[in-house]
């Protein structure tokens, strides 16, 4: 892509209204833009970062087992009447009305429509078990929306919702996903802790929220030191060995973790405990029949008998894992994109653009890069260096080449990795050869 041509509406000072570095580097690298309070457009870069953290998701999804489908936005109320959340759900919901004055809302959540989907055609064990995904847009009307994508009214989330015929086999789909989430959350450079969590308005008597751990995190948790240093790889470990997957699951959770509202600080030695501030970007529960019971979502077991069948359900926070990324990999000139979610793998910067050398070794790279499949974000614009530089830093590309006319006369890049702001001179084959690897 060629900036020139490219959407990419940056600012160079800080919007006022953003109180956090994710919004405001979100807004000034040109990701968003905020149409109401809570509720955002994905710009051209913003929309591209999106898709690439939606795409880990459902590939760690799909791997796990579980199946993609797509519910609607809009929902009818009745739904949610038989659950008996309807009047529970508070001003939170967005409720609206047809032309038929038949209630409908926005939906903040999709147990009901999932339970109701799943007892459509489900009624015997021997479909069992079943896990249903989407990826969708959701509606709360948060009181405080705040800190852009992070509290949006208007967001995008994954949820999952399992089915089981026992509650052991209920628990097993629990850790599956434990597991994917973990995975999930390490492909994109993040380090997610599971902590113990309360339930909610979902309900039910097992939860772990999963949390990054970030100064301007809205939660206060308290972790043990060994977190530090926990490896959460499960390389090899796979879905099918329950054996395995027991003991990952028991293992990482006898770490002592927790939110604000479940710490016991009698539970671990006060020299043993971190304090700190996170961000939860996803959340996941064991509800057993809490549905399926008052929606009769029901399936004969062995024995011939019907029964409630067991749930769970899982959510991650896509577009607030976009501002979570950046509240964990930044500096004070911009974003540092952990390579998987980068918008662009590297950006190429014409020094000086017009000048028939530096054009012609720019034109040249951008070609070649591009054949080795290399998506590269080409600063082809007649601009100051210094401008060039800073912009480049902001949107935090991993890698950063650049050609000025002193360099390009003896066939010299100068290549930065933006990690780590080490810089190289070397020849502009040798920066094909190491962007190309
Ligand atoms: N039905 C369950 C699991 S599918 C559920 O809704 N869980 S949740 O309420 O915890 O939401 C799941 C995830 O969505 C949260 O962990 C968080 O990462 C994200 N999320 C929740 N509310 C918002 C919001 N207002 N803005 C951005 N992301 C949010």
């Amino acid at each position: 892509m060629r900036l020139s041509r490219y959407f990419l509406p940056t600012l160079r000072d800080n919007p006022k209204e953003a109180e956090i570095v994710s919004h405001r580097y979100m807004l000034r690298a040109g990701m968003i833009q905020q149409n109401a309070a809570g509720i955002y457009s994905w710009l051209p870069m913003g929309f591209k970062v999106l898709k690439k953290i939606e795409q880990i998701v459902r590939e760690e999804q799909d791997r796990s087992g579980a199946q993609e489908i797509l519910m609607p936005t809009i929902q009818p109320a009745d739904l949610w009447r038989e659950s008996g959340r309807y009047d529970d759900y508070g001003k939170e919901m967005l409720r609206i009305q047809d032309r038929a004055e038949r209630d409908m809302l926005f939906g903040p959540t999709n147990e009901e429509m999932v339970t109701d989907i799943f007892r459509s055609h489900v009624k015997s064990y021997k479909d069992l078990p079943k896990n249903l995904y989407h990826i969708q847009w959701k509606f709360r009307d948060e009181v405080r929306p705040r800190f852009g994508v992070m509290r949006g009214r208007e967001f995008l989330m994954k949820d999952a919702y399992s089915f089981d015929l026992t509650e052991e086999d209920a628990k097993i789909a629990y850790q599956k996903m434990f597991l994917a989430y973990l995975r999930t959350y390490k492909r994109m450079g993040l380090k997610a802790i599971p902590m113990r969590a309360e339930t909610g308005p979902i309900g039910g008597d097992m939860s772990h929220e999963f949390i990054i751990l970030a100064e301007t995190g809205e939660s206060e948790v308290f972790a043990d030191k060994k977190w530090e240093n926990v490896d959460l790889e499960a390389a090899g470990l796979s879905y099918e060995d329950l054996n395995g997957l027991n003991e990952y699951f028991e293992e990482k959770t006898s770490i002592y973790a927790a939110t604000d509202e479940q710490h016991d600080p009698g539970a671990i030695a006060e020299d043993q405990l971190m304090t700190a501030r996170g961000i939860e970007v996803g959340h996941i529960f064991n509800f057993g029949t809490k549905y399926s019971k008052p929606m009769g979502a029901t399936v004969q077991n062995k024995d011939g008998d019907v029964v409630p069948v067991e749930m769970g359900s899982y959510g991650i926070g896509v577009s607030r894992l976009v501002g979570g990324i950046i509240e964990a990999s930044h500096d004070g000139d911009g974003i540092i994109w952990p390579e998987e979610v980068a918008p662009f793998d590297i950006g190429l910067i014409n020094l000086k653009a017009g000048d028939q050398a530096c054009d012609g070794a720019c034109e040249k790279l951008y070609a070649d890069l591009s054949a080795q499949g290399k998506d590269v974000l080409y600063d082809d614009r007649d601009a100051r260096a210094g401008e060039k530089f800073a912009n480049m830093d902001l949107i935090g590309l991993p890698w950063q080449v650049t050609i000025g006319p002193k360099g390009v006369a003896n066939g010299m890049a100068e290549v930065k990795n933006r990690k780590t702001g080490e810089k190289h001179e070397i020849s502009i084959e040798s920066a094909m050869e190491k962007l190309a690897a």
